[in-house]
């Protein structure tokens, strides 16, 4: 081995973790009304998770634009039996949900995770709650609700605006004791973003990890993905394009990536794997 080999050797790095989608909603934009009946739903999230799904991300509100709230109550009564049916199987259950209530209850339920696409702006409460409770917290960019996002998206330099509301975010979270161990960190993408808006965020991931904190990405059947795809007719027929985002991503080095369609993207990640081997033999 000589000296150049030794300077520019390195051990492979992870691969992302891959979060299922179970979505028990009537009007997800794109699995609304599949797996409201709790039996359903967690047949889904057994398939998912036997599809290679390391966590699996319970929503009972829709975020889609547009979106009508749901109470505190009704989202509970929606995630709840499913996450303590799924921890009780030994599946790793995050919680998707903008609310502390709920959170606090999820993590009760069994959930290890608090997926927050408000990023704790919709509650004020989020951040003691989340301190109390021993879970890992994903906090989104977010400018505000579904129904006004669209008009959100105004940015100087969309990837520096993000980082320094990100870096506000966990400023905010570190003060309130959550451990800076468990946070994460996510673009929020499609939340107050139009479609080029997204590509430059997932171009420029390292801006966003320069801030020191792992990266959940969500751009799964998102529209800015459906825009590149002609004559569409399902939301499935986002797929095979999420999975490659999922791949690009891994090269990024994003801890996580949270998608509908689990085979695909774990496809797409044993290539990325093999591909990282490959690079560091
Ligand atoms: N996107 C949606 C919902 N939850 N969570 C995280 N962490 N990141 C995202 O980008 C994200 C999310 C909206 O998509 P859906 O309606 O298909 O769940």
């Amino acid at each position: 081995m000589n000296n150049d080999m030794v300077l520019v050797r390195r051990v492979p790095r992870p691969r992302p973790r891959i979060m299922g989608i179970l979505n028990v909603t009537p009007d997800s934009f794109s699995d609304g009304g599949s797996w409201q009946n709790v039996d359903e739903a967690v047949e889904h999230a057994v398939e998912l998770h036997k599809q290679g799904a390391d966590i699996i991300d319970v929503g009972g509100e829709s975020t889609r634009p547009g979106a009508d709230r749901v109470s505190p109550e009704e989202e509970q009564q929606r995630v709840l039996p499913v996450v303590r049916e799924l921890s009780s199987r030994g599946i790793r259950v995050s919680v998707d949900t903008m609310n502390s209530t709920t959170a606090r209850a999820a993590a009760e339920a069994g959930a290890s995770i608090i997926n927050d696409v408000s990023g704790g702006l919709a509650d004020e409460e989020m951040y003691r709650v989340i301190s109390s409770l021993e879970v890992d917290y994903i906090v989104s960019h977010w400018r505000g609700h579904s129904k006004d996002m669209n008009d959100l998206a105004r940015y100087n330099d969309v990837v520096g605006d993000v980082r320094t509301e990100l870096q506000q975010r966990v400023a905010e979270l570190i003060i309130w004791g959550v451990d800076e161990n468990r946070i994460i960190i996510d673009p929020g993408l499609g939340f107050a973003k139009q479609g080029q808006q997204n590509w430059q965020l997932l171009g420029r991931l390292d801006r966003l990890e320069s801030l020191g904190f792992p990266i959940m990405i969500g751009a799964s059947r998102k529209g800015f993905v459906g825009e590149l795809l002609s004559d569409e007719q399902e939301m499935t027929e986002r797929d095979p394009a999420t999975a490659v985002v999922s791949a690009l991503a891994a090269q990024s080095g994003a801890w996580g990536v949270r998608v509908h369609d689990v085979e695909s993207t774990k496809a797409a990640l044993a290539v990325w794997s093999a591909w990282e081997k490959g690079a560091t033999a």
